[in-house]
């Protein structure tokens, strides 16, 4: 194999988030977890790596949002990046910087990129038509447009992009075509745009993917090939819209720069902010490397689009990776900012005071990176109490409480090393070579529970040999093992910096170790003996059922509201003559008694008084009413129904209910006194 080209610095790039809304799980686990823990691992090497993030605050997305609520577009991005910057910095998301595509900068940046191509003959200019809506008096672009998506019959997909298969759309694809903002049938008008031309860069992108990329991840590789198979069309990089960066040239008024050709140009821009000496060497030094973590919805904008828009540029360099995720599900179902499922970054940091690291976990261990996965609230709980709390929690708090109670907190020496001690060194300082190579390949998962392993190890070692019992008898063999379980903390220290920062450096503090090390992981000499160890502080501690119910019932009721929120009533049977009607007895009846059928969850049994003799009513709503609620109430029932036997009781009619839209049963009755036994009709 060809050896892997070195390379002088880093670019990371993260994507740039729609200021629309907060962040959730998925993006973290999609975007923002792994690019940390990748900064942080570099960092840790002392490479020299910058991480660049920011929110994307033009586009459609933003300004459906602001007349949803009747407010400015601006409105809604100083709201949306505010609570994005403040809850990522919570998470501890160490951007080198943070920025935003409404800062001058950008403004600027994007304006001059444009220009650039332009004024080299890189755009196809063309008029077309292009949907209007008559009513709002407004030009329909990407999401304010939505239809039946001609590649998979997805009847959501917007103007821009089907959410469903990731095709990517020009509008006027859509079958159907509807206004976002009216919901009217739009109009076709004549509109000029300027376009990129995607075939024109098709063979030097199939090249430079398929060719020299075969290292990627296949997904993302996959998705490229697919792409690049099926041809690659001209797209117009501008739109008909009065929010976004003006096209910076004549006859161009009342038009802006697509979303998607100035957003990737926000990383370029928020370099510029951080570093605006020596931004240039991080984009244009051959010795560079840039990388986009994204997610799988964002593929086709950085792997072709963007590269088109550098290659025609002509000074930049393009990525050296884009390691895409897939999605993650929230208890089996997709992620929605609309239908309010998710779990959102900053409720979290209020409902988890401290915890941060536990989402990092979590998020790490389940990430979505070669197929869509799925975050539940039981493993969240199980993974940070079987796992965090049982296995690294355990190891960390023993050894130090230990080092107190023997020592005094000061770190003993190691004197002859048995066959079991080397055996054990030999095995965690494999941990080191399987933890880079993973992180060096974008496998977080398993770069994880490399760490982890080495946890496991910590508490194989002080398992198996018992120091607690040896204390009576040979203090001289307690001490060399405390000293390899400290050594084996203070590799943990360094081996979860990436992944679990907080943690890292409450256990660094813990055992006086200034700062982590890459280099020393594996080695059984961090630490030396006659320093001091501090007082133990928890670094995990069990989360219970109740906390975790607070989310599951959160969940529960959004879900409630949902389907309540989306009812639409049945269409009306067919008519019936009033004699068929009349066929149908229909009566008041009074409950005198109610209780529950044993062993059939679903079902009441009721006397009722029928103002004859009484009867007896089995009806499928226990799991709606208390029984002793319902007694004194009266009710509607069918009494010429035919009678049936259930669970063994013959029920002589049937009482009415209204099904609602979530299932529930509710039962109907008069609003007036009436005698049992009386008609309805
Ligand atoms: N804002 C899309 C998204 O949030 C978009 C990413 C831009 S990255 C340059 O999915
Ligand atoms: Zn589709």
């Amino acid at each position: 194999m060809e050896e892997k080209k070195k390379y002088a610095r880093t670019l990371v790039t993260t994507a740039l988030p729609y200021a629309n809304g907060p962040v959730h799980i998925g993006h973290l686990a999609g975007v923002y977890v792994p690019a940390d823990i990748y900064v942080r691992y570099l960092r840790l090497k002392g490479e020299d790596v910058i991480m660049i993030g920011g929110s994307d605050e033009h586009g459609v997305p933003i300004t459906i949002k602001a007349q949803k609520e009747g407010v400015t577009p601006q409105d809604i991005v100083d709201r949306y990046h505010k609570i994005i910057k403040d809850s990522m910095e919570g998470l501890g998301i160490s951007f080198d910087i943070y920025g935003r595509t409404t800062s001058e900068t950008h403004r600027k940046t994007a304006s001059e990129f444009f220009k650039t191509l332009y004024d080299k003959g890189e755009f196809i200019e063309k008029t077309s038509m292009q949907f209007y809506d008559e009513e709002a008096d407004q030009w329909l672009a990407d999401r304010y447009i939505t239809g039946t998506c001609p590649h998979c019959g997805n009847e959501g997909a917007y103007g821009d992009q089907c959410e469903v298969c990731g095709t990517s759309l020009n509008a006027t694809d859509l079958i159907n075509p509807k206004s976002a903002i009216t919901g009217n049938v739009p109009v076709l008008k004549e509109t000029k745009h300027w376009y990129m031309p995607l075939d024109k860069w098709e063979p030097r992108l199939r090249q430079w993917i398929l060719e020299e990329h075969k290292e990627w991840k296949t997904n993302v590789y996959g998705q490229c090939k697919s792409w690049l198979d099926a041809g690659l069309q001209p797209r117009a990089v501008t739109r008909d819209l009065d929010w976004g960066i003006p096209v910076p040239i004549e006859g161009a008024e009342g038009k802006v720069l697509y979303v998607w050709f100035d957003a990737p140009i926000g990383y370029i821009s928020n370099t510029i902010d951080l570093l605006p000496e020596d931004w240039e060497k991080y984009w244009k030094d051959p010795d560079s490397r840039i990388i986009h973590f994204i997610g799988k919805d964002n593929i086709v904008f950085h792997c072709l689009i963007f590269p088109a828009m550098l290659m025609a540029e002509g000074s930049y360099q393009i990525p050296d990776n884009v390691p895409a995720n897939e999605f993650l599900n929230l208890e089996d179902d997709k992620i929605s900012t609309s239908r309010n499922w998710a779990v959102w970054l900053h409720e979290y940091l209020e409902d988890f005071p401290g915890k941060q690291d536990v989402l990092r976990y979590v998020l790490t261990a389940n990430a979505p990176e070669t197929k869509d996965n799925n975050f539940t609230w039981k493993d969240f709980q199980d993974r940070n109490n079987n796992e965090l709390v049982a296995i690294l929690g355990n190891f960390v708090n023993r050894a130090i409480v230990l080092t107190n109670k023997y020592f005094d907190g000061v770190i003993p020496e190691a004197h002859e090393l048995t066959d079991y001690d080397r055996a054990t060194i030999e095995e965690f300082k494999g941990v080191k070579d399987e933890l880079g190579k993973a992180l060096d390949t974008f496998h977080f998962r398993a770069a994880l529970a490399e760490a982890m392993k080495l946890a496991r190890i910590g508490n194989k070692y002080l398992a198996d040999t018992e120091p607690w019992k040896l204390a009576k008898t040979d203090m001289a063999r307690v001490e060399t093992i405390m000293n390899i379980a400290l050594q084996i903390t203070a590799n943990l220290a360094i081996a979860f910096e990436p992944f679990l920062p907080f943690s890292a450096e409450k256990l660094r503090k813990m055992i006086n170790l200034e700062s982590a090390d890459w280099n020393k992981l594996g080695s059984i000499d961090i630490l030396s003996a006659g320093d001091r160890v501090e007082k133990p502080v928890l670094l995990f501690e069990k989360i219970d059922d109740e906390t975790i119910k607070v989310q599951t019932d959160r969940l529960e009721r959004i879900k409630q509201e949902n389907i309540l929120k989306n009812f639409t009533p049945k269409a009306v049977a067919p008519t019936v003559s009033f004699d068929d009607f009349q066929k149908l007895d229909i009566r008041v009846g009074k409950v005198l008694t109610c209780e529950k059928v044993k062993k059939a969850d679903k079902l009441l049994k009721f006397t009722i008084d029928d103002g004859m003799k009484g009867r007896t009513i089995v009806s499928g709503i226990a799991k709606f009413y208390n029984p002793e609620d319902l007694v004194g109430k009266e009710v509607c029932f069918i009494a010429n129904f035919a009678p049936r036997t259930l669970k063994g009781i013959e029920s002589q009619g049937m009482i009415l209910s209204a099904e609602d839209a979530d299932g529930r049963l509710v039962v109907i009755g008069p609003h007036g006194e009436v005698r049992p036994g009386v008609q309805v009709g």
